[in-house]
Formats: C-alpha cells, structure tokens, sequence
C-alpha cells in the first residue's frame, strides 16, 4: 500500500508547489514582455544584472500649423528658414540592477545623430548637424503586487539634463549659429516620472 502511497503523496506535493509558483506572474510566456520600445515593463529577481541596446531611426518630414498641413511659403512669412525633413538616429544603452526582489534600478543613456534639411527664405538648400549623448534617465521599479498571476509595480524615475543644448552649425545667414530646438541633444530640464505597470 505504501508503495502507491508516496507518489501520490508526492505528486500532490509537487502539484501543490507548481500551484503556488503560477500563482506568481511570469513573462515566460512570448507574449510575457510588452513591445521593444517600451521601458520598465519587467523587473528583475534579487541579484539579476540586465544590459540593453536599443536602436530607433526616426524620419520627419513636412510642416503643420495646429493641425493642418501647410506650404513653405506660409512659413517664410515668419522664418528666414524652414525645415524639409528630418532624420534622428539614437541608440540607447540600457542597464538594471536587481536590489532585492522588490526595488529594481534601472539607467538609460541616448546617443542621438540628426540631420536636418533645410530651405532658406531665398531658396537655397543646405543641412545641419548634431550628435553625443543626450540626457541620462534613472529609474526604480517597485514591486508591491504579485498575485494570481497579475503583477503591478510602480516606475519611479528621473531625467537628468545632461545633453548638450549649445549644438551649432553654419547656415546660409550666420556662420556657428545655435540649431533649433529639435536638434538640441537634451531637453534642458530635470524632468520627474511616476507610473503603474500592470501585468496580466
Ligand atoms: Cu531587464
């Protein structure tokens, strides 16, 4: 009798611990991990070390004004310059740290490469320039949920403004003059981030 009794036993305990282990959440499965542009969306166990690199191309082109598309000329009125198009490269160095199972540090680093084209008010053509690193965001996910195989954290973090703001190039009107705004590497401002993930 014995002899049955153990497995029995045992396989209930096994079964009983397989229970409590999906009762966690698991991003096992392939559809565990949100899509590749999305930051924060996992957290790691106590010790685990993560690095990353993430590359996004991004072009840019025509004008709006509000929401509707408008011409060069409407832009002259206001602008000795317009631009035609643009293209941003940027790749991001990624790291996490586990502290303990709960707070997960997390630090993300851009290097950012634009080009723009642009047209002046006398219809010459020419293109700026600007690369390096833009700003720095340090983040801590907190974990406070894990039950029924749902998970919520919470993403603590900051952006610290340490891209460039002085980046300059030659235009038809003025040698070494200070670029627009989006060709600017940093945004210049610590800017706080709060957020809730939830997994299911
Ligand atoms: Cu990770």
């Amino acid at each position: 009798m014995n002899k049955f009794l153990i497995p029995f036993l045992g396989s209930i305990l096994l079964c009983s611990n397989m229970m409590v282990a999906q009762d966690k959440w698991s991003s096992n499965r392939a559809d565990g991990h949100a899509p590749i542009s999305i930051m924060g969306d996992h957290t790691h166990h106590k010790g685990e070390f993560m690095v990353s690199y993430r590359y996004m191309p991004m072009w840019m082109d025509g004008l709006i004004e509000g929401n509707d598309a408008i011409e060069n000329r409407k832009a002259f009125d206001n602008y000795m310059a317009v631009p035609q198009d643009m293209r941003m490269d940027m790749h991001m160095l990624g790291a996490m740290y586990a502290v303990c199972n709960r707070v997960i540090l997390a630090g993300i680093l851009n290097y950012i490469d634009n080009d723009m084209d642009l047209r002046s008010r006398m219809g010459m053509n020419f293109t700026t320039e600007s690369s390096g690193f833009g700003d720095i965001a340090v983040n801590a996910l907190i974990n406070f949920y894990d039950k029924d195989r749902q998970k919520i954290h919470a993403n603590l973090g900051v952006s610290i403004p340490t891209g460039d703001l002085e980046q300059s190039g030659d235009t038809p009107t003025m040698q070494n003059a200070r670029l627009a705004y989006p060709m600017q590497l940093g945004s210049g401002t610590l800017d706080p981030s709060i957020g809730v993930t939830y997994l299911g």
